[in-house]
């Protein structure tokens, strides 16, 4: 029986809506979009989820409805969906794998976040903006380095195209997403942290020609960066 998917998430930005976003449409699986609604609509969408009371409720959005189950948490998402559509190994080896894959690319999310908003998430970036000068820095001189460095390492050591070996896996997008969100948010930095990169810049390519992938990179659902999400291309962040 087909399921049925609708994502809930905040409109006018990609965010970590995309890293769900990309699994649902590799998996090629019909869903609803809130955020493709109107703005006010989609913006109420989320509180309604956020604001439920059965079983486990989310704390933040990205979230997706499932038939009559709703699961936050934007790497627990894309398992989920990916074990139901063949885009992760089904052996528990693998499959923990690629959970640690994700969460070290949910965690490069986290820190990329962190440059505009160093000190306190719910503030304005223009009042964190010193403190965000000196995070930047560091995360652009060894954070981003270690953690895409990290991605190259694992690609170098095994003898496939993708993170998992042979097997293509949800990971695989959210490292391209995550590379996609750094070279919008840091153009110079990650520029001159992927010349160094082969294997990483490769596999971001591989990814965007997979048929799926490039038919929605195409369309009208792929969001444009804005100055609201996680990625924001603040030149004097970029060095
Ligand atoms: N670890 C969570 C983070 C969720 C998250 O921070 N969501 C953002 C939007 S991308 C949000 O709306 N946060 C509200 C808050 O933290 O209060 C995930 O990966 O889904």
């Amino acid at each position: 029986m087909a399921m049925s998917y609708r994502l809930v998430y905040w409109p006018g930005l990609p965010g970590r809506g995309e890293f769900v976003r990309l699994v649902l449409e590799e998996a090629g699986v019909a869903y609803e979009d809130t955020a493709a609604g109107e703005p006010q609509d989609a913006i109420q969408a989320v509180m309604t989820v956020l604001s439920s009371e059965v079983g486990a409720p989310p704390l933040a959005p990205p979230v997706l409805q499932v038939g009559s189950l709703q699961l936050a948490q934007s790497g627990n998402i894309c398992e989920f969906v990916a074990a139901t559509h063949g885009l992760v190994p089904l052996d528990e080896g693998p499959r923990a794998l690629a959970r640690q894959l994700q969460a070290t690319v949910v965690d490069l999310v986290a820190e990329a976040h962190n440059t505009h908003h160093p000190v306190d998430p719910g503030k304005y970036y223009e009042d964190q903006r010193v403190e965000a000068l000196a995070a930047a820095k560091s995360f652009r001189e060894e954070r981003m380095p270690k953690f895409l460095g990290y991605f190259e390492r694992v690609l170098a050591a095994n003898s496939g195209d993708w993170l998992l070996g042979a097997a293509f896996s949800y990971p695989d997008l959210a490292l391209f997403q995550v590379v996609e969100g750094l070279r919008h948010a840091f153009p110079l930095a990650s520029e001159r942290v992927l010349t160094d990169l082969p294997a990483v810049t490769a596999h971001h390519a591989r990814v965007a020609a997979r048929p799926r992938i490039a038919a929605y990179l195409a369309s009208e659902r792929r969001q444009p960066f804005t100055e609201h999400g996680i990625f924001r291309r603040y030149p004097e962040l970029d060095g």
